[in-house]
């Protein structure tokens, strides 16, 4: 299992928070994203074999986020 973390712009409110986690988990191979709203972050435990964070950002681009890194 790998951890990464990025940086999400557009999280205002628990509403997204769940948007993201949930745009995150749809993707096979993330086991589990955590958001911080206060951070503006997102922690992604996922497993390198099935997926890679170049999956990750269109994922949260469809949900209407913006991945500054
Ligand atoms: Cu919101």
């Amino acid at each position: 299992m790998t951890t990464t973390t990025l940086i999400v712009q557009g999280m205002t409110c628990d509403g997204c928070v769940t948007a993201v986690k949930r745009a995150l988990e749809g993707i096979p191979g993330v086991k589990e994203a955590t958001p911080s709203l206060e951070k503006g972050a997102v922690k992604v435990d996922y497993d390198p074999s099935e997926t890679s964070p170049s999956s990750f950002t269109p994922s949260l681009e469809a949900a209407g986020f913006e991945v500054l890194s």
